[in-house]
């Protein structure tokens, strides 16, 4: 009896000891990955294969390089049907290419696209410590989760107080679980709140900042990937002054391969229809170092720096504005005429995917004009009449009680909208007629202003033979692109190619060669240059044969038959020979 007894107790101490070795194995296993992340190692791959099935299509491994256009390249391309769903499904929900962004690592290396006076640059020890918050709505999860690695990996930890997500109601049930499970495991000091009903982001932020604790208040969209040292240099700006608010340049994460290029250096603006814009910068601020604050008549609105308390005391947001617009404005202005400063730190980058349509809902109708008639009502004076002239129908809109926010203006002793384009905005032209002035600038057509020619000559379609032709006037838009006999004697405007740089074939150097994958199984058409995605063709070479890969929609260029006349269309890259096309250079 006493020996069975004893058996047992020594069965007991066995089991309680393997337990004990397991959960000290776990906790080892398991290292602080923010610990590990502030400039240490790199999140690696252990603890993220730990994670179990649903992450497995997640290619974690951190390769250590930039990862070069050829592997983002074949990173886009359509390989399964579950490739397919992906895909289709990401462009749909969050207008990106979910299916790169899902097999990125969440670390990965980015170029540092600063320049060497910036790289030189020193900043003192003692900083303001930061509140990074970061408000979502159905976000795509890699994406999200990216943001707040980048954040971890390229801070020093001791400035990082805190990161806030804001869930603003999503309803993407799978995003919440995935989120929780994930953050549990991997980054556990990650705070997320989530409101009670779909705020939209400007409220969501005023939560988000509610909850902070931080010296500063770090604002940064939930699609992001911060860049080497981009802390520093504005928490610098901002402790020398604390009404200083500041910007990084917002570089461009492409939404559809993910390359990371550096924005030009230009400064806020805006425009009489109250859209914001980019603005080139005067040629004597250029001379200059680029390196030094510039300062900025508005923001972008999406990725900010500012001092907690002065963020408070300044009025926060309107939180009369609904799901999206307008606020960007409303607090240029508001710190400008309030007394503050906003300037874009040259030294400070950070990435972001600019999308083409904004891809949620937005209950309660159009927010921005409703929020752009509370900016207009409330701070620009008799130079509202310029917005009714360009937006006529705003007359009959309705934008709420602004109430508040004109005894906010008074409160703060704010000075006029005169003096805020007088002092801080002289280069904004005042229409004397109904004219709206100057149109506001995409980020990337101010990039995009150089067309490079690479090479000249006819798209010759390998497996017949045959040259890519237009069916129509080559000035004729959404003109269908069809296979005819090769035209190589007179140099046919109709089959003369222009190739650029930026990836695009132009017919005759006027139209580009399009496909829009929205359209299933659409056919090439020319359309206006300048839509990126659906005009990039990257030269896909093996074995002696060449094929043009279209990242956006992960597939390659084809045509159905082999006869004069057929069209062209999109397909699975394959070894088909129906895929293979070569351009015919020609003086
Ligand atoms: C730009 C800003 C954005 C904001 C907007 C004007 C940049 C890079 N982005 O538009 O931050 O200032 O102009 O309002 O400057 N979101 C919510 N709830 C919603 C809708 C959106 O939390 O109801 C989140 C969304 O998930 C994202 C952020 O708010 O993280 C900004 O939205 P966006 O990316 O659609 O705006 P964007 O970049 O087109
Ligand atoms: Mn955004």
């Amino acid at each position: 009896m006493p020996r069975l007894k004893s058996l047992r107790c020594f069965i007991i101490l066995l089991a309680l000891s393997v337990a004990i070795c397991c959960f000290l194995g776990y906790i080892l296993w398991n290292d602080d990955p923010i610990a590990g992340l502030n400039h240490g190692p790199r999140f690696h791959m252990k603890s993220r294969y730990r994670l179990g099935e649903e992450f497995d299509n997640l290619n974690v491994s951190d390769h250590g390089d930039i990862y070069k256009e050829e592997v983002l390249f074949d990173l886009a391309q359509i390989k399964t049907k579950k490739d397919q769903e992906i895909h289709d499904a990401g462009y749909h929900q969050h207008a990106f290419n979910v299916l790169v962004s899902d097999k990125l690592s969440f670390t990965r290396p980015l170029p540092d696209v600063r320049n060497k006076v910036c790289k030189d640059k020193h900043y003192p020890d003692h900083l303001p410590n930061v509140s990074v918050v970061i408000c979502f709505f159905n976000e795509a999860f890699s994406a999200l989760i990216r943001t707040v690695h980048s954040v971890y990996h390229r801070s020093p930890k001791h400035l990082i107080h805190e990161v806030i997500l804001v869930d603003d109601f999503s309803d993407d049930d799978e995003l919440e679980w995935r989120l929780k499970k994930y953050l549990s495991l991997n980054l556990p000091g990650v705070k997320v709140i989530r409101s009670h009903e779909r705020q939209g982001l400007i409220r969501a932020r005023m939560f988000g900042a509610h909850k902070a604790t931080g010296e500063v208040l770090v604002f940064l969209d939930s699609h992001c990937e911060v860049n080497v040292d981009w802390l520093e240099p504005m928490l610098a700006r901002i402790s020398e002054n604390r009404k200083n608010v500041v910007v990084p340049i917002i570089d461009i994460i492409n939404a559809d391969t993910f390359i990371y290029e550096a924005s030009p250096l230009v400064k806020g603006g805006f425009n009489w229809g109250m859209h914001y814009r980019w603005d080139p910068i005067s040629a004597s601020t250029h001379a200059s170092t680029h390196a030094e604050p510039i300062q900025s008549p508005t923001m972008a609105g999406g990725l900010f720096a500012m001092n907690r308390e002065y963020f408070h005391e300044l009025g926060e947001y309107d939180p009369g504005m609904d799901i999206w617009g307008g606020e960007n404005l409303e607090i240029s202005f508001r710190i400008w005429q309030c007394g503050g400063r906003l300037e874009i730190i040259p030294c400070s980058r950070v990435g972001h995917i600019f999308r083409k349509r904004r891809p949620y809902n937005s209950p309660g109708g159009d927010s921005f004009m409703k929020n752009s008639l509370r900016v207009v009502h409330t701070w620009m004076d008799e130079y509202k009449k310029y917005f009714f002239n360009v937006r006529p129908e705003a007359e009959k809109t309705t934008y709420g009680n602004i109430s508040d926010r004109l005894a906010l203006r008074k409160k703060l002793g704010c000075k006029s909208f005169k003096w805020y384009l007088d002092n801080v905005y002289p280069e904004q032209n005042i229409p004397d007629t109904n004219g709206e002035g100057r149109k506001g600038n995409m980020m990337a057509q101010l990039i995009r202003k150089d067309i490079v020619i690479k090479r000249k000559g006819l798209l010759k379609h390998m497996g017949s033979g045959l040259c890519v032709d237009s069916e129509g006037d080559i000035h004729e838009k959404r003109t269908l692109l069809r296979l005819a006999v090769c035209n190589l004697s007179s140099g046919s405007r109709k089959q003369t190619w222009y190739e650029t740089q930026d990836k695009e074939f132009r017919l005759a150097n006027v139209l580009c060669l399009d496909i829009q994958s929205e359209e299933k199984h659409g056919f090439a058409r020319l359309m206006k240059c300048g839509s990126f995605g659906s005009q990039e063709w990257v030269w896909n070479t093996k074995d002696g044969v060449s094929q043009l890969f279209n990242p956006a929609s992960g597939m390659c260029l084809t045509t159905n038959t082999v006869e004069p006349g057929s069209y062209l269309s999109l397909s699975v890259c394959s070894n088909s020979r129906l895929l293979n096309f070569d351009i015919l250079e020609v003086p």
